[in-house]
């Protein structure tokens, strides 16, 4: 495999050019693991083969990695002093790290108070001018459209089409370890910037003959911030997966093109649910993700219990697990609740705890 997304996957990214300088820190190549474990405690029905996408293994911890390396070089291209993003988080930390790599400045509106602790300290960490504002999301996005349209700072939020260039990389990873695409992709739709890039991969997979297939593209909103599902934007979202804490998507027509095209769907799902899958896959898979990557698992498991899936013939399902969990620390130990257990430093005492623990 070749460092980064740009050098793997060149000739499918047309903007970069010779003149392009690659500011990379080895993003991509992430792992798709089958997940028989959490198949079943999900429900999903036996002909169905479950692989998970883990883009929490990226550099900066998320999928945006793979948009911001070529949103970085480009501006790098165009000598750019600084970049500017609005963020639930994670592209913040993507921005910032980039740019750092780049000796470039960053700077990045956030949401007051609703962004997990760890984003806010990569952004911090990697230099970028943290700024919170007293509003959501899709206000801070339009505050910095409106700054970048006037001031010298680079725009890398997804609305910077070179971002869903890099972002569709992840599909072609998908199809060049499973040998063909899935029946199925699942993924957490917020500013549905990555359902549009994963369905254009796809799509520009099977044009070069890649594919013998397309899959149906399934989208998955959390239940209080679902602005696809109900057709209009959502003035106030609210849900703990502050990720995709989203009430006016960026990429809403894209995505519905996606689930149009595609024969898929896009629904919501319920926060207690998100929680369940959250602790699901962590336990039963070791695999430690971000809470708004259980939005589509959720999904999944909804769509089974509702006869969704053909029974017929086998089925491969795979699902993109966009963040890390060591992003939102303080939700992970919400959820798995108080379960530290106290000893003394003594070996009867220990096996009294494990006794009561174990068996
Ligand atoms: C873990 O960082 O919008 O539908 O500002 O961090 O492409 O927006 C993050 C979004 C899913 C939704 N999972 O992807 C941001 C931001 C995680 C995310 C999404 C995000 P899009």
């Amino acid at each position: 495999m070749k460092h980064g997304i740009i050098n793997a996957y060149r000739a499918f990214l047309p903007d970069v050019t010779d003149a392009t300088p690659i500011i990379t820190l080895y993003e991509g190549d992430t792992p798709l693991l089958e997940a028989p474990r959490l198949r079943e405690r999900l429900f999903l029905p036996d002909n169905l083969r479950l692989f998970i996408k883990f883009e929490g293994m990226n550099p900066t911890g998320s999928f945006k990695d793979r948009g911001m390396t070529m949103a970085v070089s480009k501006a790098a291209e165009r000598g750019a002093q600084a970049v500017m993003c609005a963020s639930t988080g994670n592209t913040s930390a993507a921005a910032a790290a980039y740019a750092a790599r780049a000796g470039m400045r960053s700077v990045v509106l956030l949401p007051r108070g609703e962004v997990a602790m760890g984003k806010l300290s990569q952004a911090l960490m990697h230099g970028a001018t943290v700024l919170a504002i007293d509003g959501n999301f899709d206000e801070a996005l339009c505050l910095v459209r409106d700054i970048c349209a006037t001031h010298p700072f680079d725009l890398v939020n997804s609305v910077n089409p070179v971002r869903l260039e890099g972002q569709k990389t992840a599909a072609f990873e998908i199809v060049d370890e499973l040998g063909d695409a899935p029946d199925y992709h699942a993924i957490p739709v917020g500013n549905a910037g990555n359902i549009t890039a994963y369905w254009r991969g796809f799509r520009q997979y099977h044009a070069a003959g890649k594919t013998t297939k397309l899959p149906k593209m399934l989208g998955f909103q959390a239940a209080g911030a679902s602005p696809i599902v109900d057709g209009h934007p959502v003035l106030h979202p609210q849900t703990i997966a502050t990720a995709i804490r989203i009430g006016n998507p960026a990429s809403w027509q894209g995505a519905v093109a996606a689930r149009d095209e595609s024969g898929g769907l896009i629904d919501r799902v319920s926060d207690e649910r998100i929680l369940e899958a959250y602790a699901a896959v962590a336990a039963s898979e070791g695999i430690f993700a971000e809470p708004a990557c259980a939005t589509p698992l959720a999904g999944l498991q909804s769509l089974a219990e509702q006869g969704y899936f053909p029974l017929d013939r086998p089925l491969r399902v795979s699902v993109t697990l966009t963040g890390h969990g060591l992003k939102d620390p303080d939700r992970a130990l919400k959820v798995s609740g108080g379960s530290v257990r106290e000893a003394p430093a003594q070996k009867d005492a220990i096996l009294r705890e494990l006794e009561k623990a174990i068996f």
